[in-house]
Parts: structure tokens; C-alpha cells; sequence
């Protein structure tokens, strides 16, 4: 027994605890390579590496202009498309973030230990602000607490994204730190796993600028549903550079991302495509990427499109794993509220 008023530190990762994974992505519905290559793709291995949950975030949707049947419709192509990649909800938790209301409550609970100063510096929020035509809402300017309550609200270890979220989870670490300091150990500081090749797979008309569906140019952006004519043609139109050679090497951001993109198409090393194309020209190149790809991203398309008609299938998996993450979230928020001096004292 310990004394009143003394906290006993919540062991947060005992040896034989498993390894808790979380990650969201947004319900654009047009995802890219990018997001298959950076994300989607560790959301899928997450899967044989501990306990996975994997939500859609629609609530953050709601930060820049939308329409509303919109995001319900690109919601489904969302679900449609991860379920598609091998997204298994009978192996892990997948579900739709505002079915959650522990994110918003959390969201609220811990701005209270965010910087202000801190959300001020963020990247993401400097560039998407920028481009906000009308508005420029509080909730691009919040963004990064939501997402920090997504992750600590199931005391998760491990956060897979790609390399333009890293500072939103240093922050998110932040504010977990910064929670346990003020009001006693209880929350998990995760940490983020950014993949080693394609963390930031470029756009291939301007390879100096990430692959996006927002920022993005449209021939420069392989979709993951993109007919196999359409991705050949931007792979043979990418801009490359003056020289000869196909391997990696500043000045040579074009053919860098293409070793990158091809590489984790084939599941080789970078090396290994160096050595293979030693001496080839980049047209053959090209249309080598090209056909790597045509054959990564084709079982996901043809699956999605058996999945997709049937949104009472996809609500219903949803609601499954909506029920799963309020388990978990719920006893979390009530750590939470019982020692930020809400409610009635426990035990
Ligand atoms: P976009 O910029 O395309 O609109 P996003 O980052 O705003 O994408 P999401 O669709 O939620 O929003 O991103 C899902 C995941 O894809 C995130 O983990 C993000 O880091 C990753 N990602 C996005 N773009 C790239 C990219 N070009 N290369 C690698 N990973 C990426
Ligand atoms: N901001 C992320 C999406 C996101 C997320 C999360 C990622 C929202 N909540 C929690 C990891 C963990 C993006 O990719 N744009």
C-alpha cells in the first residue's frame, strides 16, 4: 500500500506487455504512393509485430475547408482502400475516429499541458495555413493536440507515420512528458516509426516537394487506385536530370525518389537497383519503375474494388472496432480525469 496522496509510477511498458501500435490517416480518399510506401504499408506489418490500431481520421478532416457528404463518401474509399492493403480488423483495431468521443474529451483535457509556443511552430500548420483560402480555422491551429490524444489516449508505443509527421509526434511526446510531470505517471510516451527507404516519397514533376494530394501536381502523384496506363505514363514523364547515372546523389533528387519508389516496390535495397541498372539509361529505368509498381499496387486496386459497394460491410467492421478502441480509451480517460481532479477521488 502506498501512502495518500503518493502516486505510484504506472509501470508503462512491463517486459512481458506487447508492443501497442497506433496510427491514423486522413479520409482523402485519393491516397498515393506516398502514403502507401510511408504508412500504409507499416500499418500492415504493424500487424505481425504487436497489438495494432489503426484509425481514420475524420475528425482532423474537418481542419480545412470540406463538404460533408464528401467526407462520408471519401471515409468509405479510405476504409476501402486499407482493408485493400491487407488492413486485417480480425488482427488488429480499426475504426473511425469520431466514433471515439474519448479523442475529443482528451483533445480538450490535454491542452492544458500544450504549449502555446509550441503549436506555433509547427510546419504543417505554417504551410496548410497558408494555403487556407477563406478560413484559417482554430482547428488546423489544434490539429496536432487531437492527434496527440489519438495516440495517448491507448497508451501506444510505437507511432508509424512518415518523415512531415515527425514533429508532430516530438510533440505529442511533449505534452505525455509534460502530463506525467504535472499530475503523475500516466502516460505512455510513444515513439515514432518512420521507415528507413520512402519515408518521403517526392512528387515526380517537382522531386524537391513531398508527393501530396493537397500540395502536389496531378502528374506528378501516383495514386493507389491509378489505372496501370495512367501510372505508366507519369512514370515516363518524371523529371529526372542531366546525368547518366541511376543511383543516389545530391542533384539527383528525381531518380533518388525512383530508386526509393522501386526498391520498396520489389522489397530489394537501394543497392541492389544501383547495381542492377548500372549503366542503363533512364528511360529503361523508368518504365522499370513503372512496371514495379503497376504490379505493387494492383492486387490492392482490383481487392478495393470488391470492397468498396459495400458500405453496410465497411460500417459495420467500423463499429466493431470503434467498440474495441472505447475499451481501451475509456479507462485511460478515466486515469486521466480521476488525476486532473475530475470526479469523485478512486480507491
Ligand atoms: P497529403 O500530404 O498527401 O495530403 P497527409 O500527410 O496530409 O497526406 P495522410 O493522408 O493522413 O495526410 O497521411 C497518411 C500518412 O502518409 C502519414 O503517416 C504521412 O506521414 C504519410 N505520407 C504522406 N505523404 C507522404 C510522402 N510523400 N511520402 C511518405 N509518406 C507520406
Ligand atoms: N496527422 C496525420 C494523421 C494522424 C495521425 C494520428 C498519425 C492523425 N492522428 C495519430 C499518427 C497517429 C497525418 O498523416 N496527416
Amino acid at each position: 500500500m502506498s501512502a495518500p496522496g503518493v502516486r505510484l509510477p504506472i509501470d508503462l511498458r512491463p517486459v512481458n506487455e506487447r508492443l501497442r501500435i497506433f496510427s491514423g490517416i486522413q479520409p482523402t480518399g485519393r491516397k498515393h504512393l506516398g502514403n502507401y510506401i510511408g504508412a500504409i504499408r507499416q500499418y500492415v506489418e504493424g500487424q505481425d509485430r504487436g497489438e495494432a490500431i489503426y484509425c481514420i481520421v475524420d475528425l482532423h478532416a474537418i481542419s480545412v475547408a470540406y463538404d460533408p457528404v464528401e467526407l462520408r463518401e471519401r471515409l468509405y474509399d479510405t476504409a476501402a482502400i486499407l482493408l485493400a492493403a491487407g488492413v486485417d480488423p480480425e488482427r488488429c483495431i480499426f475504426f473511425r475516429q469520431s466514433d471515439v468521443r474519448e479523442h475529443t474529451e482528451l483533445t480538450w483535457l490535454l491542452s492544458a499541458v500544450t504549449a502555446h509556443g509550441d503549436l506555433n511552430r509547427m510546419h504543417q500548420f505554417k504551410e496548410k495555413s497558408a494555403k487556407q483560402r477563406e478560413l484559417v480555422s482554430a482547428a488546423l491551429f489544434f490539429y496536432p493536440v487531437l492527434m496527440a490524444a489519438d495516440v495517448l489516449a491507448y497508451r501506444a508505443h510505437e507511432v508509424p507515420v512518415g518523415d512531415d509527421q515527425r514533429q508532430h509526434v516530438e510533440l505529442m511526446r511533449e505534452i505525455a512528458r509534460r502530463f506525467n510531470e504535472r499530475f503523475g505517471e500516466t502516460l505512455v510516451v510513444p515513439e515514432h516509426r518512420i521507415p528507413p527507404v520512402g519515408a518521403r516519397i517526392m512528387d515526380l514533376q517537382d522531386p524537391t516537394s513531398k508527393m501530396s494530394t493537397t500540395g502536389g501536381s496531378e502528374q506528378g502523384t501516383v495514386y493507389v487506385l491509378d489505372e496501370p496506363d495512367a501510372i505508366l505514363k507519369k512514370f515516363r514523364s518524371a523529371v529526372t536530370d542531366s546525368g547518366r547515372e541511376v543511383r543516389r546523389g545530391p542533384g539527383k533528387e528525381g531518380i533518388s525518389n525512383l530508386i526509393e519508389i522501386i526498391s520498396v516496390a520489389r522489397g530489394v535495397d537501394p543497392e541492389e537497383i544501383e547495381r542492377e541498372f548500372e549503366g542503363a539509361g533512364y528511360g529503361d529505368f523508368k518504365k522499370a519503375v513503372a512496371e514495379a509498381v503497376i504490379d505493387y499496387l494492383a492486387p490492392v486496386r482490383e481487392r478495393y474494388a470488391e470492397l468498396r459497394p459495400d458500405e453496410a460491410e465497411l460500417e459495420r467492421v467500423l463499429a466493431v472496432g470503434a467498440e474495441k478502441a472505447r475499451a481501451i480509451a475509456s479507462e485511460v480517460l478515466a486515469d486521466v480525469r480521476e488525476r486532473m481532479g475530475f470526479g469523485p477521488a478512486r480507491g
